[in-house]
C-alpha cells in the first residue's frame, strides 16, 4: 500500500494553548450562534496550513461538565513506552514519529492488510466528545476528544462470524520508544475488547484533543478511548488491529492478573486489592480537593450495562 504523506492532520499543526484558547472562545461564541460544526475556517483539506481539525461537536454522547484544561490533559499522562512518571511521556515522547504509520488489519475478516493512516481515516467525519475519563489509579478528567465511532471502522473489514474479541497493539520501536529499552512491560502494548464492546457507539477511535491533533504524549496518532473502562484499555499509538476468536490478552492483565482483568469496566463497588475505588481525584482541582464519587460504568451505565448482564462483575473485573 502506497504511503503518502498526510494533509489532514499533522503534528506541527499544534498551536500555543494561549493562541489555541483565543480561537475556542471564538469557537464558542459560533456554536451559540447555531453555527455547529464549524470549528474551522478553511476548506477541508487545508487543514495542514496550521489551523485545527475540522469536526462536528457531538452533544448527544457528551457530558454536561466542564472540561479539564489542554494543559492538564497533555502534560499528565500514562504512557509507558516513555517512562512511569506522570510528567515522562509530555517530556520524551518527541521521539516518536508518527508519519508516514500504517495499520495492520488481520485474522477474521473478509477485508485485511496494511493501511496508511490516510486510508484509515478518510472516509470517517470527526466528531467532538467531551467524556469521562478515570484511570484505575483513581485519578480522572474530563476530555474533549476528536474521533470517530470505531465501529464504523471496524465494519470496513467485514468481520467474520467468528471474530468474537478485537485485539489492538501499540508500536513496537525501542528506537523510538526509549521505555520499551526496559522490562516494564511486555511489550508491544496490547489491548482487546468483546466485539459488542467495539462496536458500541460510545467507544471512539480518537485522533485529537481540544481541536488540535493529538499530542505525542497522548497517543498519536491513533487511539482508543473506551469511557466506560479504565484508562489502561485505552490503548494509544495503534499499528495493529486483529479480529480474534478468543478473548486476547491484554497488557496490564498479563503483568498483574489479580490487579488487572479483561473487561475493566470502571466500578466503585469492586476495590483494588490495594486500594479503593469507591472516589476518584479529578485532575485540576488540586491534590487536597474532596475526592468525588466514582460512578458505575463511569457515568456510562445507561448506556454500557446491558451488555454485562447477567454477569458476575466480580468475577469478570
Ligand atoms: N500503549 C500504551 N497505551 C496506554 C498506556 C500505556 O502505557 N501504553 N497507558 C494507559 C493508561 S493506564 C491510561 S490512564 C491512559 C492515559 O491516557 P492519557 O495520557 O491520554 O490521559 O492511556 C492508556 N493507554
Ligand atoms: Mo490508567
Amino acid at each position: 500500500m502506497a504511503r503518502t504523506p498526510s494533509t489532514r492532520i499533522l503534528p506541527s499543526d499544534i498551536t500555543p494553548p494561549e493562541v489555541f484558547f483565543n480561537r475556542r472562545q471564538a469557537i464558542a461564541a459560533a456554536i451559540a450562534a447555531g453555527v455547529v460544526g464549524l470549528a474551522h475556517e478553511e476548506p477541508a483539506g487545508a487543514a495542514s496550513s496550521g489551523s485545527g481539525l475540522k469536526y462536528t461537536r457531538n452533544t448527544r454522547y457528551s457530558v454536561n461538565e466542564a472540561p479539564n484544561s489542554y494543559e492538564d490533559i497533555t502534560t499528565y499522562n500514562n504512557f509507558y513506552e516513555f517512562g512511569t512518571d506522570k510528567s515522562d511521556p509530555v517530556q520524551n515522547a518527541g521521539s516518536l514519529r508518527t508519519r508516514p504509520w500504517s495499520v495492520v488489519v488481520d485474522g477474521e475478516a473478509e477485508v485485511t492488510g496494511t493501511f496508511t493512516l490516510e486510508d484509515i481515516l478518510k472516509p470517517h467525519p470527526l466528531e467532538e466528545r467531551i467524556y469521562r475519563f478515570r484511570c484505575v489509579e483513581a485519578w480522572s478528567m474530563i476530555v474533549p476528544w476528536l474521533g470517530f465511532p470505531l465501529g464504523d471502522l471496524l465494519k470496513r473489514f467485514k468481520p467474520t462470524s467468528k471474530a468474537k474479541y478485537v485485539q489492538f497493539t501499540t508500536l513496537y520501536d525501542p528506537k523510538q520508544m526509549p521505555g520499551q529499552r526496559y522490562p516494564i512491560l511486555d511489550w508491544p502494548y496490547v489491548e482487546g475488547l468483546r466485539m459488542d464492546e467495539a462496536m458500541h457507539p460510545l467507544t471512539l477511535m480518537v485522533v485529537g484533543v481540544y481541536g488540535k491533533v493529538l499530542p505525542n504524549q497522548n497517543g498519536a496518532p491513533l487511539r482508543l478511548i473506551v469511557p466506560w473502562k479504565y484508562g489502561f484499555k485505552s490503548i494509544k499509538s495503534i499499528v495493529k488491529i486483529s479480529f480474534v476468536e478468543r478473548q486476547p490478552r491484554n497488557t496490564w492483565n498479563v503483568a498483574t492478573p489479580h490487579e488487572y482483568g479483561f473487561y475493566a469496566n470502571v466500578n466503585p463497588a469492586v476495590d483494588h486489592p490495594r486500594w479503593s475505588q469507591a472516589k476518584e481525584r479529578r485532575i485540576g482541582n488540586g491534590f487536597f480537593a474532596k475526592r468525588i464519587d466514582t460512578l458505575p460504568f463511569n457515568g456510562y451505565a445507561d448506556q454500557v450495562a446491558s451488555l454485562y448482564k447477567g454477569m458476575d462483575l466480580r468475577r469478570y473485573f
